[in-house]
């Protein structure tokens, strides 16, 4: 019986500026994961096309988006950290899943709704799809674990679904190409921590996004001090003090965001901050929020704006990056076409 060793995937797409919610729900779990685990970061430019993109800016975005992983800690040597279209793989493998995933299940998905919005006829191909080239970014390692915000659980679930359909129709020839039980593993989303969905600093129901129209509804991650200040300060509240405990925060989602976002930032549970600022105005929780944001982001913007300036050195990691992934990808890939039939 196959037993897949722990593996880890992730990646974000070179699309607009990289924000908190970013940061906290996906980039924060990878520095962590990089202690314990086989990691591939990978910088998703291929999904970032299923949108119209301006493609010099496509070019820079997806050197931000390899200067933020590696200013926020990620190890270029111990991890694999690559762009999505240098490994050929992934569109390959897409191209199948696209055969396997059936229509049902990507009309079910809430992100293509959103994202195609009225529009629908006029969204292209890529953008409904999506999610099966994602399927093919994590199981073409056989990774088991995938960190991501909270908007991602649908899409992993689409990828288990998907890896579980590709077990199950090809069981036989699984077993013929001697592979001893299934082919990919069923990855497990990690959505787990106070951050999970931060929420727009504008607007406490409304998830904080790239695409959102008014920059201060979000903090990038290439704000400096002032700005990150200033975008705190002006953060939505409501007229109560802060509760002293969790259940106080209940109705109240601009409240509930910035307590996460403080114990995301400084790595405590929400009790505790409650602990201290419960009774608080929420001037003075803010100033507590603004010292906070500063002392953690600014180091990492600064870091990126200096990797940024010397973009043949992030060039030569995401090479390195994708000959290595390249090396874990080809294999699977030939393994792949002979269970299906492929002559190679
Ligand atoms: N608000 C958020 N809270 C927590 N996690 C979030 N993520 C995104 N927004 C939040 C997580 O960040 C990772 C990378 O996301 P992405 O760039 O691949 O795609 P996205 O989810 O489309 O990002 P945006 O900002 O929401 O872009 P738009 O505006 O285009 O929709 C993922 O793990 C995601 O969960």
């Amino acid at each position: 019986m196959t037993i897949f060793p722990e593996r880890v995937f992730s990646g974000i797409q070179p699309t607009g500026n990289l924000h908190l919610g970013n940061y906290l729900g996906a980039i924060v779990k990878f520095v962590a994961l990089q202690k314990t685990h086989e990691c591939l970061f990978c910088v998703v430019d291929l999904h970032a096309i299923t949108v119209p993109q301006d493609p010099g800016e496509l070019r820079q975005a997806i050197r931000r988006i390899a200067a933020a992983y590696i200013a926020s800690g990620l190890d270029p040597v111990k991890n694999i950290i690559f762009n999505q279209s240098q490994v050929a793989e992934h569109a390959e493998l897409a191209w199948i899943f696209n055969c396997v995933a059936r229509m049902g299940w990507l009309n079910r998905m809430t992100q293509f709704k959103e994202k195609a919005g009225k529009d629908r006829e006029n969204a292209s191909i890529g953008l409904f799809a999506y999610p099966a080239l994602m399927a093919a970014d994590i199981l073409l390692y056989r990774a088991t674990h995938v960190p991501v915000g909270e908007d991602q659980k649908q899409h992993i679930e689409l990828a288990r679904d998907i890896a579980q359909k590709f077990n199950t129709d090809f069981a036989g020839s699984i077993a013929a190409n001697g592979h001893d039980g299934p082919f990919f593993p069923l990855p497990e989303p990690l959505i787990q921590g106070p951050a999970a969905r931060v929420m727009s600093l504008r607007d406490g129901l409304k998830k904080m996004s790239k695409s959102d129209p008014s920059d201060f509804s979000r903090i990038n991650l290439s704000d400096d001090a002032e700005a990150i200040a200033q975008k705190v300060r002006k953060a939505k509240t409501d007229p109560e003090p802060l509760p002293s405990d969790v259940e106080g925060l209940a109705g109240r989602p601009e409240a509930e965001n910035l307590v996460g976002i403080y114990a995301a930032l400084s790595d405590s549970p929400r009790e505790s901050v409650l602990q201290d600022f419960g009774g608080a105005q929420f001037s003075a929780f803010k100033n507590g929020l603004v010292d906070l944001a500063v002392a953690k982001l600014s180091p990492i913007g600064g870091e990126m704006r200096r990797l940024e300036d010397d973009p043949a050195y992030i060039d030569s990691i995401l090479r390195d990056g994708s000959l290595r992934a390249r090396e874990l990808a080809g294999p699977v890939m030939d393994q792949v076409k002979d269970v299906l039939g492929l002559i190679r």
